[in-house]
């Protein structure tokens, strides 16, 4: 319940000179239906959403149609989640409105933080994979692409996280309560999207059938427009997410009878399509109404742009020359598949033409090389719920194969591992395999990702196909994570280096000599610490925790995963208690341990890892011998807007996943860009970091991806690193006997015998080599000169990582369309 009390203005403005102020008051009487008196916080966000949208409609209208009029080539991104968060200070701050929105609402009595914080965060995404699709379509905008995004508008995001007893709770999360002023639904746009049924191969000719797909049943897709705005408002672009409508509202003969749940059972199960967002996050999530929403929403996406590439352009042969759609990962797959069947059965497209208009059209993107997330549906589940999908896969496969054997001869082994079809314990349809052979480029996330793709999953591939995978290093919008989410440093920055730096991420170089400027250092360290105080005050409403701001705020937030190794991290906390107890006068480098992440909601090691991180908070936190020298934090329910306080707030960045596993990470270069120090292994896109921030700025530790590689394969067990590190052996033996968990003392002990034994994730292996570049990190922070020189220049160095200079390097490489900034 909202318990804001009612704001009441202190003065009466001018009216005439204010016309965003009338706006706002227009849409709160008119729009909502509310006086100024009976206005909560929600009221204003909602009223002030409006009057910002009604500056970006004409322009958005104006530049989709101009767009069209010119034949401009269209890029459509498909994406499973769009991980948004809230868009009020994006768009204003985009649109260059900032001071005008918040001279408006002062006028009014309102406090632009407080409606800033009664937004949602739109969570429609998991982590990494959703939000880098959000800061790609900023980028796309910023950079004049004509682009859609298409994904599906789920009445419930991402899981609401509380935190009883240590333990993670899931609930749902209702973003939508409230309407959401940002979007227009547009129950015109209605596509119909089949399920099921049978395929009638019907003669057309002599020599041609057609096959007609009958689906037992339809669901429409309605779509819902989000305007997205580009830096300065240079061009906005449109996210079309889909909503599902059952075609009859409810069964009126079964409603006549009294049989009230039957008359709306159908409607209920259909419209279930855009419900719920699945909580899985490079988990396999096997079910039925996952198939069911990755065609949902693809179809709809396909039938869109195809409607519209005709109506522009007339004929769908020079569709690769018009459209480029990306693929974002394989929850898309099924496009292939769909393209070929709208060309072929819908519009008459001989085969090869189809095919290759489809694979001129389409890229895939990579985002894992984990076995358990490459997605496999069973071929029967296909065969009953897209049958005509399933008859275009076989096709697609034989020809393939086909064209595999003549070029490699007498190679089976070849042939079985490229096929669409996996055969063996179940008969499964390969969806990486399926986006790989539909598409013209397969890129991967980060170098290091894109060259292990060639090595491992994708090997063969790339014997048949070479040159088809590439690499296109992940980005983020520095709009949103550094000028947004820190002010303050953006303005030093804009003293510092000039105006340039807000437009072109190259500015940030200027700053490295200021590395060497100790005043400027000085000024740098003190936006830092303005920013930790923030946090610690948000700590101490939330968790009545006090932190002291001297301390180095060590972060790690992201997905609990195992291979992310949050358990390294609480190890390392664990161990270091130790030591400050066994040490209580020594110097000791204060610390603050900060995590936050949900866990799949059926990811039990994920789960249980919270716990402990919680047990070993209770312990730490509480003992009166560590003082302040260590705190553990969890920060329950993160979410982007947690992060966008939290990244600006920390010293120390942990990236520290089994190297290998993590594809590129990109929370890693958020905490860059913001000026702290990287801890973390040689994976994903650490690697670049490295390379860019050089390698005294940065602590590189642990095993390297071969290394991991060699263990393995020689049955590395966990055993022997413990019985060579008594700091290791010690805190495994603590959290065994129950120490942090007296109340269920054998609560650890699996997870404990798993870093014992096969210690799949490297965490018993990595344990010594993490402890010592934590002390490298003590030692640095005990050098305010050398650390802040570091910050600086990790600052200054990161610029590369924007996602403008992904998607440029996504639309020159990959969608051959032009960019153009402003
Ligand atoms: N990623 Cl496959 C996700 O967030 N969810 C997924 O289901 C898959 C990948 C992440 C990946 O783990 C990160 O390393 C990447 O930085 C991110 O995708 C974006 O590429």
């Amino acid at each position: 319940m909202d318990t804001t009390p009612p704001k009441v203005a202190t003065a009466e403005p001018g009216a005439e000179a204010r016309p965003l102020r009338n706006a706002i008051l227009h849409k709160l009487t008119y729009d909502l239906g509310k006086s100024r008196l009976g206005a909560r916080d929600r009221d204003w966000f909602i009223a002030t959403a409006l009057a910002v949208r009604d500056r970006i409609v004409d322009r958005w209208i104006d530049q989709t149609r101009a767009s069209y009029e010119v034949g401009a080539k269209q890029v459509y991104y498909l994406s499973l989640e769009f991980l948004i968060g809230r868009l009020l200070r994006d768009n204003v701050s985009n649109l260059l409105l900032m001071d005008e929105v918040k001279a408006a609402l002062e006028d009014l009595g309102v406090s632009f933080e407080a409606l800033r914080e009664a937004e949602p965060d739109a969570a429609l995404g998991n982590g990494g994979l959703g939000r880098l699709a959000a800061c790609f379509m900023e980028s796309m905008a910023t950079l004049s692409i004509p682009a859609f995004g298409y994904g599906i508008r789920y009445d419930h995001g991402l899981f609401r996280q509380l935190i009883r007893d240590g333990k993670q709770r899931e609930y749902p999360e209702t973003w939508l309560d409230f309407g959401n002023p940002w979007e227009f639904a547009r129950p015109e746009i209605a596509h119909e999207i089949g399920f099921g049924g049978t395929v009638e191969a019907v003669p057309i000719s002599e020599a041609r059938v057609r096959h007609v797909w009958k689906p037992a049943e339809t669901v429409q897709a309605v779509a819902y427009d989000t305007p997205i705005v580009g830096w300065r408002g240079s061009h906005v672009n449109t996210l079309r997410l889909w909503s599902a409508r059952a075609a009859d509202p409810l069964r009126l003969d079964a409603f006549n009878r009294g049989d009230f749940l039957g008359a709306l059972a159908e409607q209920v199960r259909q419209e279930s399509i855009s419900k719920l967002l699945y909580p899985s996050d490079e988990t396999p999530a096997g079910q039925e109404l996952r198939l069911r929403q990755e065609y949902f929403f693809t179809s709809a996406a396909l039938q869109d742009l195809v409607r519209r590439h005709l109506r522009v352009h007339g004929d769908l042969r020079s569709l690769p020359e018009r459209v480029a759609v990306q693929l974002n990962d394989t929850h898309p797959a099924i496009a292939v598949a769909e393209l070929m069947r709208i060309l072929i059965d819908l519009h008459d497209l001989p085969w090869d033409e189809a095919w290759q208009a489809t694979r001129g059209t389409i890229a895939y993107t990579n985002h894992t090389l984990l076995p358990e997330a490459l997605e496999s549906w069973p071929v029967p589940l296909m065969e009953r719920l897209l049958p005509r999908h399933m008859q275009l896969i076989y096709l697609i496969n034989a020809l393939h194969l086909d064209d595999v054997r003549q070029r490699f001869p007498g190679n089976d082994a070849l042939l079985s591992a490229v096929s669409l079809i996996e055969e063996g314990h179940g008969r499964r349809v390969r969806m990486g395999h399926l986006a790989f052979v539909g598409s013209h480029k397969v890129n991967g996330v980060s170098a290091l990702h894109s060259d292990l793709l060639k090595k491992t999953v994708f090997s063969d591939f790339n014997r048949i196909a070479p040159g088809r995978i590439t690499n296109k290093t992940n980005g983020i919008t520095f709009r949103r994570w550094l000028q947004q989410s820190n002010p303050a440093l953006t303005s030093l920055l804009v003293e510092a280096v000039g105006p340039a730096v807000l437009d072109d991420e190259k500015a940030l170089e200027k700053l490295r000599p200021l590395a060497d400027d100790a005043a400027f250092r000085e000024r740098f360290a003190a936006v830092k610490r303005a920013n930790k105080e923030a946090l610690a005050k948000l700590v101490k409403e939330r968790l009545y925790l006090q932190l002291d701001t001297r301390a180095i705020f060590d972060v790690q937030i992201k997905r609990i995963h195992e291979y992310k190794r949050q358990l390294l991290n609480v190890l390392e906390a664990v161990a270091l208690y130790d030591e400050i107890r066994s040490q209580p006068t020594r110097s000791w480098v204060p610390r603050v341990k900060i995590l936050a992440g949900k866990a799949a909601a059926s990811y039990h090691r994920a789960k249980l890892i919270i716990k402990l991180a919680h047990d070993v908070a209770r312990v730490v936190n509480s003992d009166p011998t560590v003082r302040n020298l260590l705190k553990v934090v969890f920060l329950p329910n993160y979410n982007v807007s947690l992060a966008e306080l939290i990244v600006p707030a920390a010293d120390l960045s942990e990236q520290i996943s089994t190297a290998g596993m993590e594809a590129s990470g990109t929370g890693n270069m958020k905490f860059a860009l913001n000026g702290a120090l990287t801890i973390g292994t040689l994976d994903g896109a650490n690697v670049e970091i490295k390379e860019h921030v050089g390698d005294e700025n940065i602590f590189i530790f642990g095993l390297t991806t071969e290394e991991v590689a060699e263990h393995r394969g020689k049955g590395w067990r966990g055993e022997s690193a413990v019985s060579r590190s008594r700091r290791l052996e010690e805190a495994l033996e603590q959290i065994e006997k129950g120490v942090f968990s007296p109340d269920d003392p054998d609560r650890y002990k699996e997870l404990v015998a798993g870093l014992r034994g096969d210690d799949w994730f490297m965490v018993a292996a990595d344990f010594d080599s993490y402890f010592t570049a934590q002390r490298d990190v003590d030692a640095r922070w005990r050098e305010p000169d050398r650390w802040w020189r570091s910050a600086v220049l990790n600052t200054a160095n990161v610029g590369w990582f924007s996602s403008d200079r992904a998607i440029a390097e996504y639309a020159e490489e990959i969608w051959n369309v032009p960019v153009r900034r402003g």
